[in-house]
């Protein structure tokens, strides 16, 4: 599947305002795979699917997470994190994608997960920095990532944590583990 085909499918499924972030979540992530010696062909169609079901419906997506044996510790967590892995099962399904890397970078974009390949890394902080996003912290995040691919995610992830925890909000564990990991096994 070329660009344009992938593109097509996706703006079906998203309002403008999400089609542009997945746009600009597509070239961060070409320039960032060329840069850290990712595939950019996978790069690509990874971030062009990754809100591919940001605007599904709750009740389809927890019946997606029950029926497909996703971890059911999602459903106590906020709605928001269902959409990556259920992203991931429908970019499959219904646009046939079946590459295993590309899809567990859409799997794992919001929380990250402990061990992330470099395709994950390079989707995880692509969808945080690309340039129609505007919230405190990501100069810092986009300066870091122009250098030093771990650095610019771990902040990511910090910052994510904690600007879920001064809103008061539960922070989902595979979030904690991923900012661990992270930390822990920095060279
Ligand atoms: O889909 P996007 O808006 O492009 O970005 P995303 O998929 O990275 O994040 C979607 C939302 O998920 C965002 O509003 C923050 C939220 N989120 C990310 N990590 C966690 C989380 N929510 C909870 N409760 N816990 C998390 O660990
Ligand atoms: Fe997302
Ligand atoms: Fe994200
Ligand atoms: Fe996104």
């Amino acid at each position: 599947m070329n660009r344009e085909q992938a593109l097509a499918i996706v703006k079906e499924q998203l309002t403008e305002h999400r089609y542009l972030h997945t746009v600009g979540v597509m070239e961060t992530a070409i320039n960032l795979a060329a840069k850290y010696g990712a595939d950019t062909k996978k790069a690509e169609l990874a971030a062009i699917f990754h809100d591919y079901a940001k605007f599904r419906p709750k009740e389809e997506m927890r019946e997606i997470i029950i029926k497909e044996g996703m971890p059911s510790e999602l459903l106590e967590y906020n709605s928001e994190l269902w959409h990556a892995p259920v992203g991931a099962f429908l970019t499959e399904k219904e646009a046939g994608i079946n590459d295993k890397e590309v899809l567990d970078a859409i799997r794992y974009h919001t929380s990250g997960r402990p061990g992330m390949v470099l395709l994950e890394k390079i989707i995880y902080l692509a969808d945080y920095i690309e340039p129609g996003r505007h919230f405190p912290g990501v100069g810092e995040v986009r300066d870091l990532a122009e250098t030093n691919l771990n650095k610019a995610l771990i902040k990511a992830v910090q910052n994510t944590i904690m600007f879920l925890m001064k809103k008061g909000q539960p922070v989902f564990p595979a979030s904690f583990q991923t900012y661990n990991d992270l930390v822990m096994n920095k060279e």
